[in-house]
């Protein structure tokens, strides 16, 4: 705890100011000489930090604010300071309601003398100042987690994260949540040997700043350094109810309930929950407990705000909550966000350089880093010279369906499209076992894929050679791919958001033995 003497108040500044160029927070603290300000470096999700690093206006605004407050002496709350105005300038500070009763207002700032101004005790406040008759506070995050049944796949994960993004957004119309992103690893589909596949950061696959531009998000490591220890406070089981829904009865609730299945997790010798945690054996649960729920992603928010004050909370089995609103606005928003990693996004568009005479200028493919101002007018987009093709087999084969082709039949339309789009290339991404493989060349001996070395597998790994190949088929002139294959709808959405046009985006590969082979769904981009 500093001292309040005038030497010591001058070293803090000067550490402040030293660290202005990163991002800051501030402290108020009560010594013996009155108020001073403490400044640590923080997180940029902070709300009271500028989560733009570029935004130096507003830091220097900070940086104003902060010093009038230092070199006047007194209540930094009074009415009369420098601190307590100007606080609306800062957007990344919360509204905090006044207190009700004089008891409330004592317990934090005993020496606020503004009548209309008083602050609420609340634990997580690191700093308030008062402006127009408003409490503005900037308080620490709660976090929320989330994991998703383990045998699904890569690209219905994705599609669970739009959906607890949504209620992430739903949370931070109330409160500070930051959401924690749930490390890669153990897929089921993730097989390639000799390789480490777990606790794997998003960055791997995405790029987190534009993340960060849709809802505040923390890496799983970030979350153990800054919420002090690999402990989750309170992890619920999503569940649907035991006596399932009546028909024609459907309404959105949630309860809290007994646990239907076997939990997942389990009591070690000091009470702790030891469970999966995305591979992280060290993490524990200090409570875990079930959820019916039966409805979309935001309806857990009331339970968040006001049956639990953990400050890290976890949903498991999250795939259980459906979208706020599929196909609207803030669900193309998140899904914008989405943008994948860039080391990635090279390697594809080297390949389709070298290999597929494919360049963004040539296509009309122009992608902007920042895709909040990436509005592409629909059909502008041309696309490579090549066929792009998604076939899903392994187990969408062995479940013997009838919407899935067999090899010939696939191929015996791939030519057929070629020649109707008058195009000589073809790539093909598959994850079909070697031997179909090895057939698929002799049936089809044009086709491209992309193939990676060994070093290259290790270093992208499964889920990075599934971004590569979405990518390339992403910016084909046509793409086809397979019936109800997340795989392929991640793809559809990629040549959405690139801007082309529907009729070259919205196609399936039909069974060779099935009647009505009806094609995807255009899902029109929003926003
Ligand atoms: N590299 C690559 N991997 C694929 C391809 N098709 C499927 N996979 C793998 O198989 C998994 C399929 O699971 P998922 O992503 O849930 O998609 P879905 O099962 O087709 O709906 C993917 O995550 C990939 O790891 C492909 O064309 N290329
Ligand atoms: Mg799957």
């Amino acid at each position: 705890m500093p001292q309040g003497s005038a030497s010591s108040q001058m070293r803090y500044f000067a550490l402040f100011l030293q660290s202005m160029s990163s991002c800051l927070y501030v402290q108020l603290t009560r010594v013996s000489l009155g108020y001073m300000p403490v400044v640590s470096q923080f997180s940029p999700h902070t709300p009271c930090c500028p989560r733009d690093e570029q935004d130096s206006s507003l830091l220097d605004l900070l940086q104003e604010r902060l010093l009038a407050c230092a070199t006047s002496p007194g209540d930094p709350s009074g009415p009369s300071s420098p601190c307590s105005t100007h606080c609306s300038d800062f957007p990344y500070f919360f509204p905090f309601q006044a207190p009700q009763t004089q008891k409330e207002e004592q317990l934090f700032y005993p020496t606020v003398s503004s009548q209309d101004c008083r602050v609420k005790k609340e634990k997580r406040v690191i700093a308030s100042m008062c402006s127009q008759k408003k409490w503005y506070s900037c308080v620490l995050p709660r976090y929320l987690l989330y994991d998703v049944n383990p045998p699904e796949g890569f690209n219905l994960r994705r599609d669970v994260y739009i959906r607890i993004a949504s209620l992430l957004k739903t949370l931070r119309k109330s409160e500070n949540w930051v959401l924690v992103l749930p490390p890669w690893g153990h897929l089921y589909h993730w097989q390639s040997p000799d390789i480490l596949q777990t606790r794997i950061a998003w960055s791997e696959f995405f790029d987190v700043p534009s993340l960060n531009r849709n809802i505040p998000v923390i890496e799983y490591e970030q979350f153990l350094a800054e919420s002090g220890g690999p402990f989750i406070e309170q992890v619920y089981v999503l569940q649907g109810y035991a006596e399932g829904w009546k028909e024609g009865t459907w309404e959105e609730k949630i309860d809290e309930k007994p646990c239907i299945d076997q939990l997942m997790y389990s009591k070690d010798k000091h009470g702790y929950y030891r469970g999966w945690f995305w591979g992280y054996k060290e993490t524990r649960g200090l409570n875990v407990s079930c959820l019916s729920v039966q409805g979309s992603a935001s309806v857990v928010a009331p339970i968040l705000l006001k049956n639990t004050s953990a400050q890290s909370v976890m949903l498991d089995r999250a795939e259980n909550l459906l979208h706020d609103h599929y196909g609207g606005k803030d669900y193309w928003n998140t899904r914008r966000s989405m943008v994948f990693a860039k080391h990635l996004r090279v390697v594809g568009d080297k390949f389709r350089k070298e290999y597929l005479q494919s360049t963004d200028e040539a296509d009309k493919t122009q992608y902007k880093e920042d895709w909040t101002q990436m509005k592409i007018k629909t059909g502008t987009a041309l696309g490579g010279p090549y066929l792009g093709v998604h076939l899903r087999r392994r187990d969408f084969v062995w479940g013997h369906r009838e919407d899935v082709p067999s090899l010939q039949g696939a191929v015996k339309k791939i030519y057929s499209l070629l020649e109707m789009l008058n195009l000589e290339k073809v790539f093909v991404a598959t994850d079909a076992v070697e031997e179909e493989v090895e057939l698929l060349k002799k049936l089809l001996p044009e086709m491209v894929r992309f193939e990676p070395s060994l070093e290259e597998l290790e270093l992208y790994k499964d889920g990075g050679l599934a971004v590569i190949d979405q990518w390339i088929c992403a910016h084909a002139r046509y793409f086809i791919g397979t019936s109800v294959s997340t795989f392929s709808f991640r793809i559809h959405e990629e040549r959405e958001i690139l801007g082309f046009d529907p009729k070259t985006t919205y196609n399936r590969f039909c069974g060779e033995t099935e009647k009505n082979c009806e094609q995807p769904a255009h899902w029109k981009i929003v926003y």
